[in-house]
């Protein structure tokens, strides 16, 4: 399978995120590609590429184009200021407060284009979000050339980041740039099935009133668990869009046995839809030691994983979302791709 790849995700290293009322280290590091890829040439899972430039258009199918002009500048109107830590947002327009008035100070826009506080804005941070998401339009353009699956390594990862707001350590959500992409070149239908551990609020959010973008995702139920405002499984679409969103939240603590029936069901409706292109949203936080989520996948499930999707049968194009246990990322990720390799 090739795998895309750029090394400026490095470029993007937050230094600290707010967790627990405590300042720790950021668990989104650049380590995580870095072991990724590893495991990728470890395991000659295939060529590794460099993505090719595809500029802002792409962006701008499913980000308001002031959003994208904020990520651009934002490092600097900060640094202006004379401050040199990581931008950090710290007030949001929460119930009865303004929404259409975008304020012209950094600390106020961070908060207008922001959904938490895990999204720390660095020097290079334009630079690494801005190629990942290449990386994932480069993985798109080679699955449209014929491949069965693509790897798109991005960091930093995507699926909370919706049209004109980022959040959850995601900034510009590559799988649905990658999902746009399918459906300009002529595509009908593209299925996104996002098994990170999170529910993908951006990626459901983008494509909520649309038909012509199915979205499944598997996650920890947000009664007690982060995203915790979006991902109940009563959120179906809406508008044109009714009938073509599925939310399967999943309790704490479960294991393969558990996870693999909802697996399997979202497959199904996947499958169902009968989707031209199917964009996999690939977080491996689901894991037992992962050490920020509460499922309890161990590194064989992740096979069964990619055997599950590569029974589909679609072009598919796999990019890289979350995954915090660093020592076994490579494993977790790599093993989804072998596993769908190995059903071919
Ligand atoms: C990004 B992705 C845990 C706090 C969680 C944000 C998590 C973002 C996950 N106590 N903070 O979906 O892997
Ligand atoms: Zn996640």
């Amino acid at each position: 399978m090739l795998t895309v790849y750029s090394d400026r995700h490095r470029l993007h290293h937050g230094r600290a995120e707010l967790i627990d009322g405590e300042m720790k280290p950021c668990f989104e590091m650049p380590r995580r590609a870095d072991f990724i890829l590893a495991r990728v040439q470890q395991t000659r899972l295939g060529d590794v590429i460099a993505p090719t430039p595809f500029g802002l258009d792409p962006l701008h199918r499913v980000h308001s184009r002031d959003y994208i002009a904020f990520l651009q500048r934002a490092w600097s109107e900060w640094h202006a200021l004379g401050r040199n830590h990581d931008a950090l947002p710290l007030i949001w327009p929460v119930r009865g407060m303004r929404q259409d008035r975008v304020p012209q100070d950094i600390d106020g826009k961070l908060g207008y284009y922001a959904m938490d506080a895990g999204v720390p804005i660095t020097s290079g941070t334009w630079a690494a979000v801005s190629d990942a998401a290449d990386v994932a339009l480069t993985g798109a353009s080679h699955v449209r050339a014929g491949a069965r699956g693509v790897f798109a390594l991005c960091r930093p990862p995507g699926h909370h980041a919706a049209s004109d707001y980022m959040g959850g350590y995601c900034y510009v959500n590559n799988a649905a740039v990658a999902a746009q992409s399918f459906l300009d070149a002529g595509a009908r239908r593209v299925a996104i099935l996002d098994v990170d551990y999170h529910h993908g609020n951006g990626t459901q959010s983008i494509f909520y009133h649309r038909d012509d973008v199915f979205f499944a995702s598997l996650h920890g139920d947000p009664r007690t668990e982060y995203p915790f405002f979006l991902g109940h499984d009563d959120e179906t679409g809406a508008a044109a869009g009714l009938g073509f969103n599925a939310n399967f939240p999943l309790v704490p603590g479960i294991d393969w046995s558990a996870y693999s029936v909802a697996l399997d069901a979202a497959c199904a409706r996947v499958a169902a839809y009968a989707p031209d292109a199917l964009v996999v949203s690939l977080g491996v936080d689901t894991f037992e030691h992962d050490p920020i989520s509460q499922f309890k996948l161990r590194s064989d499930d992740y096979l069964r994983i990619g055997e599950a999707i590569g029974r589909l049968g679609k072009p598919t194009l796999f990019v890289m979302e979350g995954g915090y246990a660093v020592d076994a990322i490579g494993i977790n990720a790599v093993n989804v791709l072998s596993g769908f390799e190995s059903v071919a």
